[in-house]
């Protein structure tokens, strides 16, 4: 199987913490976005010309939580991704929210404060910003009050739901997104970054920033 990522990329990093997690054995392939020959062959395996994308055989997955849901359909034995119908639910349940709610609005920052400086694409602006603070502090306060009596987004141990929730605040940091004051957040966060999956993906993003 092959993954297309980048390391800068926070729907990528979900689909490549899920494989390094399931030691799924997917050879990462890094697509440089700023090069009009490999966009021109994103666009040939997505026609949304975005990362990730999965190859496996005659298969193309894109949308990066299809791609996990996938991984883990694929391994035998795994725990992240039961197959019981509630528990399922829910998992598939705080996926969308990552991908709807909690994820756009930390992608504000990140594009207004750090993308948009890395490519010289202009200041910060501030209406965006105000427009990311509304949002975040809504969304950061639902996952705060969740996780006030858990340890994981779902369930009792590590499932997809954290490893989708996760993934974007990566960009939390240098984004400068406003949530150290969430407390039971920042210490599930602090869980995630213990992880292996996530040790490894974060060494990926800095060899690619070096
Ligand atoms: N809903 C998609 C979003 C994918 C996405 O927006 N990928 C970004 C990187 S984080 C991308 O490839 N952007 C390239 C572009 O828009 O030119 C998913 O979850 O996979």
């Amino acid at each position: 199987m092959r993954l297309y990522h980048h390391p800068i990329s926070t729907n990528a990093r979900r689909a490549v913490m899920t494989a390094h997690h399931l030691r799924q054995p997917v050879e990462l392939v890094l697509l440089d976005l700023s090069s009009s020959e490999q966009r021109k062959h994103l666009l040939s395996i997505n026609p949304n010309e975005k990362i990730p994308v999965l190859v496996d055989g005659d298969f193309i997955l894109w949308e990066s939580c299809a791609i996990m849901q996938y991984l883990a359909d694929k391994t035998p034995g795994q725990t992240v991704y039961p197959a019981e119908l509630r528990a399922r639910a829910d998992i598939n349940r705080w996926m969308f929210w990552s991908a709807q709610h909690l994820a756009p609005a930390i992608a504000i920052f990140y594009w207004e404060n750090f993308i948009k400086g890395l490519i010289g694409a202009g200041r910060p602006d501030p209406v965006e910003l105000e427009r990311g603070a509304v949002d975040l502090e809504s969304f950061a306060t639902v996952l705060d009050n969740h996780l006030a009596p858990r340890q994981w987004v779902c369930g009792d141990g590590l499932t997809l739901a954290d490893l989708a929730i996760a993934a974007p605040l990566m960009a939390a940091a240098p984004g400068r997104a406003p949530l150290a004051r969430y407390r039971h957040l920042q210490a599930w966060f602090g869980r995630m970054q213990e992880l292996e999956a996530w040790r490894m993906t974060a060494l990926e993003e800095e060899l690619a920033m070096a």
